[in-house]
């Protein structure tokens, strides 16, 4: 048989070869990255999450309805763009289809901006924010959200790199054209598979 350098793997280790994306590392800690500062919060009465844009009517999600929503368990692989991977997270948290009950989107609303805590934004297409496997996380590997790692919100989409996932989330934004967000005006890419590296846009 010829060797073709894979023969010494086991399969076990080929699936797990499979889920690391070219140019990752996978790291067992888990990094906190952010631009601005941590923010706190000593009064969850006045938090709360807005549904706006292309709907037939804004939603507000005081903190005290969205505790009450149907809590899900998700998994994903973390990709951040500065190469580091952190796999099999398990989080808890509600599903975007739950969300979704509270608003009718218009027919012209085919991307999102996700607003975060200190008018942070990352922006992603419609589809992608509304796969099955995207959610809005509560808890991570059993712990509730640490303030660095989003606390009390986040964003999770799996399938891009980890920036379109927003910490402190407040805002989900339904527009018809695409727009670039925080870092994507500074030259990350506007979707960020990370299969397809698509990491830096500086054209
Ligand atoms: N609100 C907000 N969310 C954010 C960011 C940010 O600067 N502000 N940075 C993004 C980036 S670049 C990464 S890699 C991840 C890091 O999440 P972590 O600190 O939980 O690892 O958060 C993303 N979400
Ligand atoms: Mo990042």
């Amino acid at each position: 048989m010829v060797n073709n350098g894979t023969d010494s793997k086991s399969k076990e280790e080929r699936d797990l070869a499979s889920r690391i994306p070219p140019g990752q590392r996978v790291t067992e800690g888990f990094p906190v990255l952010h631009h601005g500062s941590v923010p706190y919060y000593n009064d969850m009465g006045k938090w709360n999450l807005r549904l706006f844009g292309l709907v037939e009517e804004e939603a507000v999600i005081t903190y005290s309805e969205f505790l009450k929503l149907p809590k899900q368990e998700f998994g994903n692989d973390i990709h951040c763009v500065t190469t580091w991977s952190k796999l099999d997270n398990v989080w808890e948290g509600v599903a975007v289809a739950t969300i979704m009950e509270k608003v009718k989107l218009k027919p012209e609303a085919k991307y999102v901006m996700l607003h975060a805590e200190h008018g942070w934004t990352t922006n992603l297409p419609i589809e992608d924010f509304l796969r099955e496997t995207s959610f809005l996380a509560m808890r991570h590997n059993g712990e509730l959200l640490t303030p660095e790692h989003g606390y009390p919100v986040r964003m999770v989409v799996p399938h891009l790199y980890f920036w379109k996932s927003a910490k402190w989330l407040r805002g989900i934004e339904f527009m018809a054209a695409d727009k670039p967000g925080f870092w994507e005006r500074n030259g990350y890419h506007m979707y960020g598979d990370p299969f397809a590296e698509q990491r830096y846009d500086f054209d």
